[in-house]
Parts: C-alpha cells; sequence; structure tokens
C-alpha cells in the first residue's frame, strides 16, 4: 500500500495507529466544543486515504436487483435537496483498550475519543433511490432486492486490496426518517479527503463502519453485504467466544450502536487538590435513541447524583424535544466536592431506560468491541 499521498493532520491528535491512520482527539479536545472541529474529528482508515482529484469524471453508480440503474455525477447529486443533519459517528471499537486493559482483544487500541460530532450536509440516500424508481419505505425492490451496498475506492488489506464494502438493511436507506446521507459537506466546509472526499455515506445512530467513505457505488442486493467487515468484523460475540471457536456466520452485522458514555474532563488518573471537580463528558445511544438521564458516582458506585446534560449553546436538554438533535450526543456536567481519593463513575441511561453494564468482563469480546461498561476515573488526593 502506497502512504506517499496522506494529507496533514493536526498535531495534537493521539496516533494509535500511523498507517493506516487512526487517530482520536484528546479527551479535552474532544468535549470543547458540541460539533466537533473538522481537524479534532476522529480518523478511522483500513488504508491508504485515495486521492479522488478528478471531479468532473467523479460519479456515482446506483445498479442491482432494479429494473433500472444510473450514473450520477455530483453535480447530479447536489441538485437533489440538500439536508443538513447533526450527527454523531462513533466507532465500534470506541474505548477498546479498557477492554483490552481487561483480557486481550484484537483490533486498533482507542482511548474514549473515537467518535465525533459533525453537521454533515448532502442528500438523503432515499432521494437518490428513487432515481432508479425505488420509493420510500420499500422493502424489497421486485428483483428481491432487500439490502444497499456501499462501495468505496479505497484499497485495505483485510479486503486483499480491494475496496471497503458495508450494507444496510433497504427499509432503512429508503425511509426518509432514518436520515441516511449521501455527504459532500461537513460543518458547513466541502468534506476533506480524510472524511470521505468527494462524498461519503452517513447512517446516523449505527456504528461508524457502515458510513462508507470515498463512495464508488451503490448496489441493491439480496442478502446483507459479504465484505470483510460485514461478514468476519464488527460483530458482538459472548465472552466465551475466542479465536479457535469462532463461526462468524452465526452472528449478525452490528448495526445500532448501544448506550454510552465517558467522562472527558479527567484522565484515568489525576491528581487533585481536595474541593470542587467538574465531571463532564458526553453521553449517546444509537438508534435515535435519546439520552434520558446520566448518574455519576463519586465513591465508587455507592451513591448516585444526576448530573445535567446539554446539547447546543450550553442549554439544558428536555428529553425527546423535538427541537434536539436526534442523532447527536448530549453533553453532561456536575460539580461535585472531593476529599479523599476515589473512583469517579459515570453511567447514562437512554430514553429506552437501556443503562451501560457495570463491568467491561460481562461484555468482553474477541474483536474488544463496543466497550459500553461504567466509565471509571481514579482522583488521587495530592499530599
Ligand atoms: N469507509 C472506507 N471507505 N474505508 C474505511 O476504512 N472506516 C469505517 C467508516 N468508513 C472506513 C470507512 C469506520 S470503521 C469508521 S468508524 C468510520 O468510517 C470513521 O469515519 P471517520 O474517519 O470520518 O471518523
Ligand atoms: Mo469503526
Amino acid at each position: 500500500p502506497d502512504y506517499s499521498q496522506e494529507p496533514s493532520r493536526h498535531p495534537s491528535l493521539r496516533i494509535n495507529a500511523k498507517e493506516p491512520f487512526n487517530a482520536e482527539p484528546t479527551r479535552e479536545n474532544l468535549i470543547s466544543s458540541y460539533i466537533t472541529p473538522v481537524e479534532f474529528f476522529f480518523k478511522r482508515n483500513h488504508g491508504p486515504i485515495p486521492l479522488v482529484d478528478d471531479i468532473s469524471s467523479y460519479n456515482v453508480s446506483i445498479g442491482g436487483l432494479m429494473e433500472k440503474s444510473v450514473q450520477l455525477s455530483l453535480d447530479d447529486i447536489k441538485k437533489l435537496p440538500k439536508h443538513n443533519v447533526t450527527a454523531t459517528l462513533q466507532c465500534a471499537g470506541n474505548r477498546r483498550t479498557a477492554m483490552s486493559n481487561k483480557k486481550e482483544v484484537r483490533g486498533v487500541g482507542w482511548d474514549v475519543a473515537a467518535l465525533s460530532n459533525a453537521i454533515w450536509g448532502g442528500a438523503k440516500l432515499c432521494d437518490a433511490l428513487k432515481l432508479v424508481g425505488i420509493e420510500y419505505n420499500t422493502k424489497m425492490t421486485l428483483s428481491g432486492g432487500k439490502h444497499v451496498e456501499f462501495i468505496s475506492v479505497d484499497q485495505c488489506k483485510e479486503e486483499d486490496g480491494g475496496p471497503y464494502k458495508a450494507s444496510i438493511p433497504l427499509h432503512q436507506a429508503s425511509n426518509p426518517l432514518s436520515d441516511v446521507l449521501l455527504a459532500y459537506e461537513m460543518n458547513g466546509e466541502v468534506l476533506n479527503r480524510d472524511h470521505g472526499y468527494p462524498l461519503r455515506v452517513v447512517v446516523p445512530g449505527v456504528i461508524g463502519a457502515r458510513s462508507v467513505k470515498w463512495l464508488d457505488r451503490i448496489n441493491i442486493i439480496e442478502e446483507e453485504c459479504q465484505g470483510f467487515f460485514m461478514a468476519k468484523d464488527y460483530k458482538m460475540f459472548p465472552p466465551t467466544v475466542n479465536w479457535d471457536n469462532i463461526i462468524w456466520s452465526t452472528r449478525k452485522p452490528q448495526m445500532d450502536f448501544p448506550v454510552q458514555c465517558a467522562i472527558c474532563s479527567l484522565e484515568d488518573v489525576n491528581t487533585v487538590k481536595p474541593g470542587q471537580v467538574t465531571i463532564a463528558g458526553y453521553a449517546l445511544s444509537g438508534g435515535g435513541r435519546g439520552i434520558e438521564r446520566v448518574d455519576i458516582s463519586v465513591d465508587g458506585g455507592k451513591t448516585w447524583i444526576e448530573a445535567s446534560t446539554y446539547q447546543k449553546d450550553n442549554v439544558q436538554c428536555i428529553p425527546y424535544d423535538i427541537s434536539s438533535d436526534k442523532w447527536a450526543w448530549v453533553f453532561f456536567k456536575a460539580v461535585v466536592g472531593i476529599t479523599e481519593d476515589t473512583e469517579i463513575i459515570a453511567k447514562a441511561v437512554d430514553s429506552s431506560a437501556n443503562v451501560q453494564p457495570e463491568h467491561v468482563e460481562t461484555i468482553w469480546n474477541l474483536r474488544g468491541i463496543l466497550n459500553t461498561s461504567w466509565h471509571r476515573v481514579r482522583l488521587q488526593i495530592a499530599s
């Protein structure tokens, strides 16, 4: 693979792997603004960043199990109604390092910042699918298509040098309410190379792996895409499954992510003076489920207080209010008095009353995905 054409990146990013480039912002930078600046947005790749420089010849085809097929230039896509959707992308491997610390897992190590929030601008996939005759909320095409596959132009070693691929169900792809985008803008600017220039898919509420960057082709297919990242990765296995007894086909590709939160105002181990300490971080859930509340404990989980939660402009969240960004994280904050060494814990509850699991051991899995266990940081009092 050729890594000589990589774009430049912000020097403050924590690099977890250099080639392919995988990096996350510091905890402090992550929560410094509700909309993540593009330079701080986490970067997750499986190969070199492709260089698509001839936009006049760039196009995306939509084909497969449909009577019709089309080739769309970037201008054709820009002619479709434009939508701005605020959505948090989270890699399924977020917080993997903490899972690995309990028992080894395979995969790139991540702290708590393998996620970021952006305003994505683009066309809705459901509107592009109309161009091949697929109406809103279609479950199956006449020729038996039930999934929509996205194929990239990049080259991944896991695909033997072939492109990254993923699929989502057709009923989700063709549903205007699921807000799946063909995005050409990020935070009001032209999407940059790291994040998928000239065009990427954004599937809100779903693990980042399905939001294919550098889109080349869209295929209507019968069964889920059989690419590596659908069939042999990004699946959730029980703690008993290991590399000797794994049967990949027994599990479905992961789609929605579960309820998650992390403290970002503190590192894993901190020394502080006795007194007031700010506990701040993010919380989010998948599938468009909102955050009901975030609980904080300063005594290792014996007692809890509720943090305040907010999205834009530090305005207190009204859960499920239509003015809230349903696909985006919330920030939380609590100020607590600390007098002795202790463990601070945060756990979130989503709008379906799902709660994060207490211990990482109960959700340990060999690929180290979806670590959503209670987030803990240790505080030591300066002597
Ligand atoms: N798309 C392509 N073409 N190649 C990739 O390696 N990585 C996926 C997804 N889309 C990937 C991709 C994964 S695992 C994640 S978490 C997100 O992109 C990360 O998006 P970002 O780099 O814009 O943060
Ligand atoms: Mo990911």
